[in-house]
């Protein structure tokens, strides 16, 4: 009997050791909405006024190379949640929603079977195959979730209407309902991860008062790489594709659009002050690891380009920003060249709170980088867009340095090659895809390309409309071979009920 005890009591210790809530950090995820890595003071923006992203870069890790696999709302938050390339979650406009074991493998389901406390807020962006909204609500001990867009209006919000009258904009009232979190988690006993999904600063740009105020009628600094006329030695491609031909605010009436952008991002720097302060005064500052990043990035007029989704540097890299409280002092501040991605964080997620990161999936655990910023994690990663007329999807390879992109659409243009020297050429003016200086670096992205397109071919998910890529990204198949495919694609889906129902226009 006595070793029974013995046994037991042990086991308890070793029970306790092992998942007691102290040894395992909190977690809070904060997560814009199309914020372009320029939109951030710390990332050397001088117009927008962001001083709590700006401090938390101080405190923490700033990331330099961080992009977004696939650079668009639904597809890029499934990258997020399950570590996964889009085409293994399958989770797009015109895809399809996400299978709910991809849902149940994520970060915030398995942190929560591991004992942790788990809220989430704001705009979760995509739906679970076969299932209502509704079905996301008890994946999380606290869910103030909103169906589609969401809306600027916090009243219009039920998961955050209680904050309406002090916080009519939603950026603050997240902050407001994440102090009520930090209470109730507290509360809990547990670890807790708390992942809030802002609306700012997507379109349509309504910023709250208090911050356009600081913006009203200014003029701003135009990224190097502005207009139209800085796009011409692009791709053909490129210029068929919705950021071309849509979003013309951008060229229109720049200083108007920038001002309201950057006052929504200063909306969600308030918030982030608002936490920040939340934990200092529940005394959980020190053991909360705060990460901030975004689900894509935004062309801001750069090329000539409005929207997100294309390849280039503005539309696809977003800021990342983690801070470790943990850490030596001697790591604050630091800066990280290395190439890192939205699939990226799911592992990072999953290696701070202990539990086992997944075997197989795309992305890594970031926190290496943390204590060693010279690092790499990878030495290269694929950017893909599967969405949208056909013309202006591609694949792209970035590696430290450098970016390759394939455009494979041959129909009345050819496809087109682009080899971008980012270490001298950040802003992509130059392809330098023909320069035979450049004979080696294109051979080498060629064999990342033709890697990455052989994981497509032995990985894709099935029944999402993705069994083609293999052959239309394909480098070296010709475009005769390629261009029936996408005839008879157009041909099936009308037929396709899977499509009917995801097909939701992007704002
Ligand atoms: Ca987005």
């Amino acid at each position: 009997m006595k070793s029974i005890l013995l046994i037991v009591t042990l086991f308890s210790l070793l029970h306790r050791s092992a998942f007691s809530a102290e040894d395992r950090p909190n977690i809070i995820f904060l997560f814009s909405d199309d914020q372009t890595i320029r939109a951030a003071g710390c990332y050397g923006n001088q117009d927008i006024i962001t001083p709590h992203l700006d401090q938390l870069a101080k405190d923490g890790t700033r990331f330099a190379n961080h992009y977004n696999t696939t650079s668009i709302c639904m597809a890029s938050r499934c990258c997020v949640l399950t570590g996964l390339y889009e085409y293994r979650h399958g989770c797009n406009f015109d895809h399809g929603d996400l299978a709910r074991h991809f849902f149940e493998a994520s970060y915030p389901v398995q942190l929560r079977q591991a004992g942790y406390f788990t809220g989430f807020a704001g705009k979760i962006g995509f739906l679970l195959e076969g299932e209502p909204f509704e079905a996301f609500e008890n994946q999380f001990d606290v869910w103030a979730g909103g169906p589609g867009q969401t809306e600027y209006a916090t009243a219009k919000n039920q998961g955050i209407a209680q904050y309406a009258q002090q916080y009519p904009h939603c950026s603050r009232a997240y902050g407001a309902w994440a102090l009520d979190f930090l209470k109730s988690a507290k509360k809990s006993g547990k670890p807790f991860c708390m992942s809030i999904s802002f609306k700012a600063p997507h379109l349509p740009f309504t910023p709250d008062p208090i911050d356009m105020k600081l913006y009203e009628g200014k003029t701003f600094t135009r990224p190097a790489n502005y207009g139209v006329e800085n796009g011409k030695h692009l791709s053909p491609q490129v210029h068929t594709s919705r950021a071309a031909s849509g979003y013309r605010e951008w060229m229109n009436d720049y200083d108007g659009t920038v001002a309201k952008y950057y006052a929504l991002i200063t909306g969600v720097d308030a918030a982030l002050g608002m936490i920040r302060d939340g934990l200092v005064r529940e005394g959980l500052s020190q053991n909360t690891v705060i990460i901030f990043t975004s689900d894509n990035g935004y062309n801001s007029g750069s090329h000539g380009f409005g929207d997100k989704v294309i390849p280039y540097e503005e539309g696809s890299k977003s800021p990342l920003i983690i801070y470790d409280p943990r850490l030596p002092k001697q790591h604050a501040g630091q800066v990280s060249d290395a190439i890192i991605a939205n699939v990226d964080m799911a592992a990072t997620i999953f290696a701070l709170s202990g539990v086992p990161v997944p075997e197989g999936i795309d992305g890594k655990n970031l926190t290496p980088l943390l204590t060693k910023p010279e690092g790499q994690v990878r030495d290269h990663l694929p950017l893909f867009n599967f969405w949208g007329t056909s013309s202006a999807q591609s694949m792209a390879i970035v590696s430290p340095g450098w970016k390759y992109i394939h455009w494979y659409y041959g129909e009345g243009m050819k496809p087109t090659e682009e080899l971008f020297q980012l270490s001298t050429d950040g802003i992509e003016m130059f392809n330098t895809a023909e320069n035979t200086p450049q004979a080696d670096q294109i051979s080498t992205m060629r064999d990342f390309y033709d890697q990455e397109l052989a994981k497509i071919a032995a990985n894709v998910v099935s029944d999402h409309g993705y069994e083609n890529y293999p052959t239309l990204f394909s480098r070296t198949i010709p475009w005769g071979q390629k261009a029936p495919l996408l005839t008879a694609k157009k041909a099936a889906n009308p037929e396709n009920p899977k499509k009917k129902r995801k097909a939701k226009k992007e704002e």
